[in-house]
């Protein structure tokens, strides 16, 4: 297929903002018009789409129709929280601010909550944060996307967590405003509102909040969000939700809303310990501020895409041909190195091997609720001495390996690593960042600069304070390994304009997604899709009345065990083919994209 240069104009750039852009989804779930040829074009053209993406999430006109994260209101809004936080942080005893979600907002909760417990541990004050991922801690590192449906199981784990708390502030983030686990906790809270202060994080505006009916409750999520909406009115309940444009490949959450995420959380809680423990004040220009040095970490790491496109290129030719991606890290971009590889699976219907992250110093470096999670399975060996023993003897020059870390970091532990990867794999690349002037570790770096097919170093001229500059690496490392990940399935063909057409259907979220998806690609009428999609997933070509009467969590499931779903449906659908015929077209054509797109041509 040839891939040619990508363009976007003024009129791509805003589109999405008009009522008439696919009104019937929330900005979360909208294709992006600046993406729309991402399918075809080249791996330079894939990061400047997806920089243009990114860069959407900072941009401060929104029209009439949405509010943006610079937006007066979304400021006062994180100024409000912000002291919450620190009346908390004032007063801890009794007292905890839990943050929790699912998939992607779950583990930047993990993420978030174990970085500012560490900088509490370092002013010698005790931890306030917790954390909640819905599937618990296996879900940190791997997809469970079941969970996600469960409002009960939410409240339920809140409760748990917060057992004899007499004050919490409790912070919900569902990119979509839609998963029924965080929909469950923020009932749970306004029922106990005496000690219970809901906060909700996502990315779209309250309408737009998912009103499809829960089983066995009496909410929905809009229903929530309404009932919070009235309490913001006495600063009793907290919506933080600015519209961030839609994402590169339509609903994949985990890209601009997981940033979003990242940034909104982090400026809240540096705000909070800054007043604390510095007594500066929580102003909106201290807000803004940190906004901008945010937005300043996206312009650093685009302004290397060259060299992403070099690396998204190498990781897509490995996974073309059917071998890996392995990142090896340090520290916490280690566990963004974790987080992007687990997040494959779901997305893009990958195997867990495709892409995997290692991080230094294993489950002792996370610190996580439930401890060493190895005796799961080969899945959860993720410490560097598992890479060694379980990868490092099958590699080849047809894997990429990245090395991921700081100069902050033990450089002389990453050249040992180094020289052991390079005996297997010439396939070998580095990207770490640098504070200007620090030339601590030149000397190591010129060692892994030799060993390594390619070095991405990324330097930060006039560098913020400490933890700030951290967070910067933090971000540009987690859009380096979105852009690597998301333009390597790009190119193998996972694809379709830029839709995920081989997403896995494993919550209801998903499901509806992808009935959706089949909607939009064969013209065909819902009921007609949602057959085929049951059909697909249930590997018959007639529909019993067991399965026709069965509810979405029974399809769901049964999912789980199932690959290739949608692109199944879709050939069905679009061929009038049965399902045997449309596996073996599948199977002809191992790129699902180019699979699917004789076919719609051919229709
Ligand atoms: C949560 C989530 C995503 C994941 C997938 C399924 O979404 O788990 O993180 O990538 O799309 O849903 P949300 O509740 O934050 O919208």
């Amino acid at each position: 297929m040839a891939r040619s240069d990508g363009n976007c104009s003024l009129s791509t750039v805003h589109e999405w903002e008009s009522p008439d852009y696919e009104p019937l989804l929330p900005v979360s779930e909208k294709s992006n018009p600046l993406t729309r040829d991402i399918d075809r074009v080249s791996a330079g053209s894939i990061v400047r789409m997806l920089q243009a993406c990114d860069a959407q999430i900072f941009q401060e006109e929104k029209g009439n129709t949405y509010k943006g994260l610079l937006s007066d209101q979304v400021v006062k809004t994180m100024m409000e929280v912000t002291r919450r936080v620190e009346i908390i942080l004032k007063d801890p005893k009794d007292s905890l601010v839990v943050l929790s979600g699912c998939g992607t907002s779950g583990r930047l909760a993990f993420l978030v909550a174990s970085g500012f417990n560490r900088e509490l541990k370092e002013l010698n004050q005790r931890s306030l944060y917790a954390y909640i991922i819905a599937g618990g801690d296996r879900a940190l590192f791997s997809s469970q996307e079941a969970p996600e449906d469960d409002p009960k199981l939410g409240a339920l784990s809140l409760k748990k967590v917060c057992e004899g708390k007499k004050r919490v502030l409790f912070i919900g983030i569902s990119c979509g405003l839609s998963a029924p686990f965080v929909a469950g906790q923020l009932d749970f809270c306004l029922q106990n509102h005496e000690v219970y202060t809901p906060v909700l994080v996502g990315f779209n505006p309250t309408h737009q909040a998912r009103d499809e009916p829960i089983p066995g409750c009496t909410f929905t999520f809009r229903s929530v969000v309404q009932r919070m909406q009235e309490l913001a009115k006495s600063q009793t309940a907290f919506l933080i939700n600015p519209a961030v444009g839609p994402e590169a490949i339509s609903g994949s959450s985990r890209m601009k809303g997981g940033s979003a995420t990242k940034l909104l959380l982090e400026i809240v809680l540096s705000a909070a310990h800054a007043a604390v423990f510095s007594h500066a004040p929580i102003t909106s220009t201290g807000i803004l501020q940190h906004m901008r040095a945010y937005e300043n970490a996206l312009d650093v790491t685009y302004a290397q895409s060259e060299a992403i496109s070099a690396l998204l290129e190498a990781a897509g030719q490995s996974l073309r041909c059917g071998r890996c991606v392995y990142y090896l890290g340090w520290g916490s971009l280690a566990l963004l190195g974790l987080i992007d590889a687990s997040e494959c699976k779901p997305t893009f219907g990958a195997d867990y091997k495709d892409v995997r992250g290692f991080i230094s110093g294993g489950y002792r470096e996370l610190n996580n609720n439930e401890g060493p999670l190895t005796s799961l399975g080969p899945e959860f060996c993720i410490a560097h001495e598992d890479f060694l023993h379980l990868v490092l003897p099958y590699l080849s020059d047809k894997d990429t390996v990245l090395l991921i870390y700081t100069h902050s970091d033990d450089v002389s532990e990453v050249v040992k690593l180094a020289s052991r990867v390079r005996e297997k794999t010439s396939n070998l690349h580095a990207v770490y960042h640098q504070a200007d002037g620090d030339t601590a570790a030149t000397v190591q770096q010129d060692d892994i600069n030799r060993l390594c097919l390619s070095t991405l170093k990324i330097t930060w001229l006039s560098p913020a304070p400490g933890s700030l500059l951290h967070m910067q690496w933090e971000l540009s490392t987690k859009l380096l390994l979105n852009a690597v990940s998301t333009g390597a399935h790009v190119l193998k063909g996972k694809i379709y304009q830029n839709h995920m057409i081989d997403v896995q259907v494993t919550n209801s979220k998903l499901y509806y997604r992808a009935s959706r998806l089949l909607q939009k690609l064969s013209g065909c009428p819902q009921h007609r899709c949602e057959e085929a999609l049951l059909k697909a997933i249930y590997r018959v070509d007639e529909l019993s009345t067991g399965i026709t009467s069965s509810d979405t969590a029974t399809h769901t499931r049964t999912a789980r065990s199932r690959t290739k779903v949608v692109p199944l449906a879709l050939v069905s659908l679009l061929t009038g083919c049965s399902l045997m015929e449309a596996e073996s077209h599948l199977e002809q054509q191992s790129i699902v994209r180019e699979a699917v797109a004789v076919i719609i041509d051919k229709a």
